[in-house]
């Protein structure tokens, strides 16, 4: 079977995950983990280079050893480093990785002290109050575990929209190939852009629809055929995904792209509808008593109730049907509507390319602005970033024409709603992106009032990835949204969507609600490496379903209006603001910042009445 590139980042994500699990160098691990993300965006078929002999160290994060192993999986098919890991790990295991709350230190652990090898074994051993007793985990994990275990044990598995998405274009091509092939559209879930796909929906009209349907169950990724008759078939590819193909009559397409498309609650509201009409709508067409009078375009389908035709991202059943009757239905945003990408790292933290890399690339997809917000986390940084790294930036910019770089930091949220750097850093740069990265199980009271104060801080502009999911993987932190995005608008600042196709992170309906309550969205790539640029894309795609239009969100504005907008966020902090004020934060930095670590600093500088404060509100 032809390997595909989602294979080997397969290959490598597991040889991470095994060498995790068995406490292997940290180095290692994540030399695999990064090989696993670049090569799993790399835009060219690694099974092409290779047959043409082609320079695999290229490809970022890949070195001599790497390029080896991508050769040994592409010829052969398997890795003999991940059969031996998996010969001493047993296989069950790495299902245990994908419940949210459990890392591969925490899967250690059940495993070296409870023997437990799969989520049977770990629901069993957490139903008996074993779990609970290990070092690290505790009562309230235990039951986290419970929940997050009945949920994933009863409910199959839900696939990344870009991993479904890069499924399905090859076999589409394919399907197109097909000799009498018309049409061939996708349905379903993944062509309403939703952040997961359960399965794939096909539909496809041509001359002899059998041969389709053969053609269909022979392509080269089909591990299985559940079914296979005259005008449908349904498959399931390598990798787990379903694959459901109808093939349909030219006349009934677009009835038929209108009830594959969904969802179900669009569909079922759409046929209330037309029964008001005293239409029959169904998957053929529309019909008044026997007679068609409507079906081959779907604009034809929604004409015959009276509306406008809907784009498929905002078929929920969620006011989309009146708004297409009033004509009310919202301009979507474009991706060409951005202008600029305000969360980007480089080598500075743990991006993967250099500034003049990332510069040049924003540039190259058509950016005039590009925001370098390195992560706060390593306070040594702070210093650097206060000297040496703004004074790159700076430079860059005066070198480079057509994109300009905005001096930006991804600053921790500390557990008590302060930011992890002195004030008087925060107060030098362009914008302060402020992000959730510890403590992501606080009561949902004590985890608004953490953001809400961060928020309130003088010198915050974005709020990043506000719930810090990572779909399949981690939970949403509990808080309360209408809040944070009555404080984003009380304070002028602004609410991210993250563009990682992991994140995904405001939700659709978190988007609307920021929109209506004219809130400012950014769309970002938080990318880390030259190739996570085009995330953008699948951000944008997320704004859709959350019914923003090219003025609800921030990075469509031109430079001149972002930096005003911006600057607005940026208060200089002065001891005498009140409410939002830190106490402290108007000491000049230089002096202290080489004294102790910033953390410390703040810490010390808070005051105690806060800490009362937010106990309080619990
Ligand atoms: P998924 O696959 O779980 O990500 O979500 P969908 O929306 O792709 O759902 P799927 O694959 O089960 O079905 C595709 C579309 O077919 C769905 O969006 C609406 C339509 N459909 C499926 N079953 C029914 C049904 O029982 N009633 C109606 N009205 N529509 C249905
Ligand atoms: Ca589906
Ligand atoms: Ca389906």
């Amino acid at each position: 079977m032809p390997i595909h590139n989602a294979d080997i980042a397969e290959v490598f994500g597991d040889v991470a995950d095994l060498l995790e699990i068995q406490g292997g160098n940290p180095f290692r691990v994540r030399a695999y983990r990064n090989a696993a993300r670049s090569v799993g965006e790399y835009g060219q078929n690694l099974r092409t280079m290779v047959a043409q002999g082609a320079d695999l160290k290229a490809i970022p994060a890949i070195g001599d050893d790497l390029a080896l192993k991508i050769r040994e999986i592409v010829t052969t098919g398997s890795c003999a480093l991940l059969a031996s890991l998996r010969a001493q790990v047993p296989s069950a295991i790495t299902a245990l990785l994908r419940v949210p709350g459990l890392g591969p230190k925490r899967v250690r652990t059940l495993y070296e002290l409870l023997r437990v090898q799969s989520l049977e074994d770990l629901q069993r051993a957490a139903a008996a109050g074993r779990v609970r007793k290990l070092p690290g985990f505790g009562t309230r994990t235990e039951a986290h575990l419970l929940a997050n275990l009945a949920a994933r044990l009863d409910k199959s598995r839900r696939f990344l929209f870009v991993e479904a998405r890069q499924r399905a274009e090859p076999l589409l091509a394919w399907l197109a190939a097909s000799p009498g092939v018309a049409r061939v559209e996708v349905a379903g879930s993944l062509r309403r852009l939703l952040d997961t796909v359960g399965d794939i929906d096909i539909l496809a009209t041509a001359r002899e629809p059998s041969a389709v349907t053969r053609r269909f169950v022979g392509y080269e990724d089909v591990v299985e055929a559940l079914a296979q008759g005259p005008t449908r078939a349904s498959v399931v590819l390598r990798g787990g995904l379903q694959v459901d193909l109808r093939v349909v009559e030219p006349e009934s397409l677009g009835a038929a792209l209108v009830y594959f498309t969904g969802s179900k609650a669009h569909n079922v509201a759409l046929r209330r509808l037309g029964q008001e009409h005293g239409l029959k709508i169904n998957e053929y067409g529309v019909f008044r008593s026997d007679t068609r009078i409507a079906g081959e375009t779907e604009e034809s389908v929604y004409a015959s109730v009276g509306l406008r035709w809907i784009p498929p991202e905002l078929r929920e059943d969620q006011g989309e049907i009146d708004a297409a009757r009033g004509a009310a239905l919202p301009a979507l945003i474009a991706r060409d509507d951005l202008r600029g990408d305000l969360h980007a790292h480089t080598v500075a933290s743990d991006g993967r390319a250099s500034l003049f890399d990332m510069a040049h690339a924003a540039r190259e997809r058509g950016l005039s602005y590009l925001a370098i917000t390195d992560h706060s986390k390593r306070l040594a940084m702070a210093h650097g970033l206060d000297a040496a790294r703004l004074a790159a930036q700076i430079d860059l910019n005066a070198q480079l024409t057509g994109i300009t770089l905005l001096k930006g930091i991804e600053v921790d949220i500390l557990e008590d709603g302060g930011l992890d750097l002195p004030d008087a850093i925060l107060a030098r740069l362009d914008l302060v992106v402020g992000a959730i990265h510890s403590h992501f199980d606080l009561p949902r009271e004590r985890q608004t009032a953490r953001i809400l104060r961060a928020m309130d801080h003088p010198c915050f502009s974005l709020l990043a990835h506000p719930s810090g999911r990572l779909i399949e993987s981690r939970e949403p932190c509990d808080f309360d949204m209408l809040r944070v995005v009555r404080k984003a608008k009380e304070r002028g600042c602004f609410l991210e969507l993250n563009a990682q196709p992991e994140r995904l992170d405001l939700i659709d309906t978190a988007c609307r609600m920021a929109k209506d309550h004219g809130v400012l969205v950014s769309i970002d790539s938080d990318a880390h490496s030259v190739a996570e640029l085009d995330n953008l894309r699948y951000g944008v795609n997320q704004a859709r379903r959350g019914w923003l239009g090219k003025a609800d969100v921030l990075n469509t504005r031109s430079l001149a209006k972002l930096r005003a907008l911006l600057a607005r966020t940026m208060r200089t902090p002065t001891r005498e603001t009140s409410e939002s004020q830190w106490p402290g934060s108007n000491e000049p930095c230089g002096t202290r910042v080489q004294q102790q670590p910033a953390a410390l600093q703040i810490r010390a500088a808070l005051g105690r009445t806060r800490y009362t404060r937010l106990e309080s509100s619990q």
